[in-house]
């Protein structure tokens, strides 16, 4: 059992309590110990073998360390399970509408027995909501938005929950031994969509352990897998089953000789393998998940690795990212596929908070894991003030957090720590501090926390309004959505990435694994128009520091390349990059006057 699944049935249970009316202490020490233990490096599994390690975490006292013990022996939660008999599971489905909170959520079951989000959906629909203390015509609107995002996106998963899943059934089935040659993730997760629906992996076979008997015992040693909830399916060479969470996933085994055509096939998409194969049929072949082979006399002429196919069909080779029918097959044609920006050359994050606001480590625990992960350069960017909620800091607040941040460079920890804020976009598209402390700061990043559902018109404005002030260089998480929860702001894009490209404004690739923000489709719109793209990770802890390579993937997905993102430059280059500040920008076109007096 691993803590993002201990987690999951502490905030479950967190939220069975609440919908309960437990006193806020009760269902608050269920919550804050799911939180910490998401984020944790260490197995809570382990850690219950030493229930005195286990007490030295913070808010974990007898009682939580008992509770934890319990849901790693018995892998559920007595507590939740005896609430989940007074209340239908389908409940916590509910409390994933955004704008309904548990209170919310206890109410309609107690008047209306709503236990279901169809239910829900009824009485909004019905106008049954408007009325009621608390609620109100537009809450009634909203209930009836977040259903239609409930509905868009149930089923699905975040990228890394499904690429954990991935992790740890790759490492029990590589536990069979020498029957398995090797364990290939394929489908969204190796294209590495935002979200994914189900898990596709391919098993190859060891030489001699192809027959029928070594498969059949390999089959036997994967549903062994202890995290499977139900097996769905056990054919001859395929095993499906669903997960405790409800993430289903197809297992493949085959032999080493068709894993490319495999390969290829079941990682698709399928709109790039119909293309595919429509080429291969023009130029005399046929292609399936066994082999690329003449059509007439059915001859093999590849299939061991996607290379060979790619290779045979005159294409070069196509990263899975891809791989969408959006242009790539031409661009392969042609040796025109862009050189996509990799990992190893990110050399900064520009987005990340600290104990000053909503974050959980210090600034000097940021750097360090910054560092550890070889960037050059980091800004910590805690929230302005009316980011409330986060604790935003107000102007006296954040004049001595700047102090501070420039008094830990000093001590030169091995990376450039600069120092920038969150800055908050209110409703008219004005900035949430004033110039003079704007002016202070090395990277202003700024975002919108509230009012999502303006008109396009009015949001359009909004941003436009905000591009425009001298001080923005930086727009993060653009357009706000968060993934199989709420859907983006609506605003006009390609007004606003003219406008970024005209005012040298940046626009973030948000890497956290419930935003990746901008999407793909945008992140090639800023691209092709001249906008500077940063790739960030919104980190609120240091350990978050390393989704930046959810952002990465995103990024490829976008076609971007190295000199399309300006934190692949080093430090100097990078802030010579950034757009001018007001002040900087006369002080520049001076000194540059002066060097043209000199020469
Ligand atoms: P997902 O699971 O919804 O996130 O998306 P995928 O792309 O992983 O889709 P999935 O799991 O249904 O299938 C995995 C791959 O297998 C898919 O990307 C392409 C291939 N595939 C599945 N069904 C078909 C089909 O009917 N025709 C073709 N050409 N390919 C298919
Ligand atoms: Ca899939
Ligand atoms: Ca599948
Ligand atoms: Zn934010």
């Amino acid at each position: 059992m691993d803590n993002k699944q201990i987690a999951r049935i502490l905030r479950e249970t967190a939220q069975l309590l609440e919908i309960d009316g437990a006193i806020i202490g009760r269902y608050r020490s269920y919550e804050k110990a799911a939180e910490l233990i998401d984020g944790l490096p260490d197995s809570i599994e382990e850690m219950v073998k030493d229930p005195k390690k286990l007490k030295e975490l913070p808010g974990i006292g007898d009682g939580m360390a008992a509770h934890l013990a319990e849901i790693v022996e018995t892998g559920d939660y007595a507590l939740r399970k005896k609430l989940l008999k007074k209340y239908p599971a389908t409940l916590l489905d509910v409390l994933q509408l955004q704008s309904l909170g548990p209170k919310k959520v206890a109410f309609l079951w107690s008047n209306f027995k709503a236990g279901t989000v169809a239910d829900v959906e009824r009485i909004a629909k019905e106008g049954k909501l408007r009325d009621l203390p608390g609620f109100g015509e537009k809450s009634e609107q909203n209930i009836l938005k977040a259903v239609e995002v409930f509905k868009k996106s149930s089923g699905r998963f975040h990228i890394d929950v499904a690429e954990d899943a991935a992790m740890a059934i790759v490492a029990h089935i590589k536990k069979a031994g020498k029957a398995v040659h090797d364990v290939t993730p394929a489908g969204s997760l190796r294209r590495g969509k935002e979200t994914v629906g189900d898990l596709d992996l391919l098993v190859t076979l060891a030489d001699g352990h192809t027959s029928q008997k070594h498969v059949d015992a390999l089959a036997k040693h994967i549903l062994e897998f202890p995290g499977i909830d139900q097996t769905l399916a056990h054919g001859e060479n395929k095993v499906s089953f669903t997960l405790q969470n409800g993430l289903q996933v197809d297992v493949r085994l085959l032999e080493k000789e068709n894993f490319g055509a495999a390969l290829l096939y079941f990682t698709g998409s399928k709109e790039h393998n119909v293309t595919l194969r429509g080429r291969a049929n023009d130029m005399g072949y046929t292609l399936n998940e066994y082999a690329l082979a003449t059509l007439k006399a059915e001859k093999r002429v590849a299939g061991r690795t996607e290379e060979e196919i790619y290779s045979k069909l005159k294409l070069d080779f196509i990263p899975p990212e891809l791989r969408e029918n959006a242009g790539e097959i031409a661009a392969a044609e042609h040796h025109k596929l862009p050189h996509l920006i990799t990992l190893a050359g990110m050399k900064g994050d520009l987005q990340m908070h600290s104990t000053a606001s909503d974050g959980k480590n210090s600034i000097e625990e940021m750097a360090e894991a910054a560092r550890q992960l070889g960037h050059q350069y980091i800004a910590i960017t805690d929230h302005s003030k009316a980011v409330t909620v986060a604790n935003g800091l107000d102007e006296k607040r954040m004049a001595a957090h700047i102090k501070k941040i420039h008094a830990a460079n000093d001590k030169r920890l091995g990376i450039r720590l600069l120092a920038g804020a969150e800055v908050d976009i209110l409703k008219d598209g004005s900035l949430d501090y004033s110039d003079e402390i704007l002016a202070q700061l090395e990277v202003v990043v700024c975002s919108v926390h509230s009012y999502f559902n303006l008109d396009r018109a009015e949001m359009t404005e909004r941003m436009l309004a905000a591009i425009e002030n001298p001080y923005t260089q930086i727009i993060a998480h653009p357009t706000g959505r968060l993934l199989l929860r709420r859907d983006p702001i609506d605003y006009d894009m390609e007004k606003i990435l003219e406008a970024c490209a005209k005012n040298g404004v940046a626009m973030e690739c948000n890497s956290y694994p419930d935003r990746l923000d901008l999407k793909d489709v945008y992140l090639r719109m800023c691209k092709d128009r001249g906008v500077k793209v940063v790739i960030s990770t919104d980190s609120h802890s240091a350990a978050n520091l390393s989704f930046i390579r959810y952002g990465v993937t995103m990024a490829r997905r976008g076609w971007l390349e190295k000199h399309d993102v300006i934190n692949t430059l080093p430090t100097e280059q990078f802030l010579a990059a950034l757009r001018p500040k007001p002040g900087a920008a006369k002080l520049r076109s001076v000194t540059s006057k002066k060097a043209a007096a000199r020469r």
